[in-house]
């Protein structure tokens, strides 16, 4: 089943450049809810050039419990042809999430944020919850980090049009609760490109209003109130 989305679609076009090293990640801004956000790194002047942009549509992941979006990765050389064999190695990250929680109307539902946006807990990035990281007092971090995962729809390496598709999988609980960055390094031979993608994941917009409907992100799994505040929300909490 696909969806549409109501989030705008977004394409970046990276910069390049050669020789060693990769582009310094282009960190996720203050992200708003609602609005997507892209960035790339490297040098000017190279030999190939990077870009991604993400589906306008939402579906049902491998599971009735995730969702998938796919990205199209796109590499040229300098004269704007086609780079094939490039190997694409994608990172996702996950720096901010959402407190809230949606409330039916006549038509539609309605978000209430709470608290936004909220810093991912795991503030030295080692995936493990260390003394001081459990800002919301729930015994575990907050996003975790395998609440969505990046992978290839089709080989690492660029095809003759020059293109890898990537995809998110991700839980539908989290959907439109976190921002993500998703970064793409293409590498040829000793040369180097990256660009990145920010938003937060995906939301179905015809499940939005869908009032007859429970949503399966109606409650952040991360809380409801503040930041800080331990989630407590479920379906039966009455919001
Ligand atoms: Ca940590
Ligand atoms: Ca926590």
């Amino acid at each position: 089943m696909r969806y549409s989305i109501s989030i705008a679609t977004m394409i970046l076009v990276g910069t390049m450049f050669t020789g060693c090293g990769g582009g310094s990640d282009s960190a996720a801004g203050t992200p708003v809810i609602g609005g997507g956000d892209s960035g790339s790194s490297g040098d000017a002047g190279s030999a190939i050039s990077v870009s991604v942009g993400a589906s306008d549509q939402i579906t049902d992941g491998e599971t009735t419990e995730t969702y998938t979006q796919e990205f199209t990765v796109q590499v040229v050389d300098s004269k704007g042809y086609p780079v094939q064999g490039a190997t694409v190695t994608p990172t996702l990250s996950l720096p901010y999430f959402a407190v809230g929680y949606w409330t039916a109307g006549s038509s539609a539902w309605t978000r209430t944020l709470t608290d936004n946006p909220c810093a991912n807990e795991d503030l030295n990035g080692n995936n493990s919850l260390d003394a001081g990281e459990d800002t919301n007092h729930n015994g575990q971090l907050d996003p975790r980090a395998a609440d969505a995962s990046v992978s290839w729809e089709t080989t690492q390496k660029t095809d003759a049009n020059g293109q890898v598709k990537l995809r998110i999988q991700y839980l539908q609980s989290s959907a439109g609760w976190v921002y993500y960055g998703l970064k793409v390094t293409a590498k040829v031979s000793t040369t180097e490109g990256s660009a990145t993608f920010s938003d937060w994941l995906g939301i179905p917009a015809a499940q939005v209003t869908d009032v007859s409907t429970a949503l399966p992100f109606q409650y952040s799994p991360y809380g409801t109130e503040a930041c800080v505040t331990p989630s407590t929300a479920s379906a039966s909490s009455g919001l």
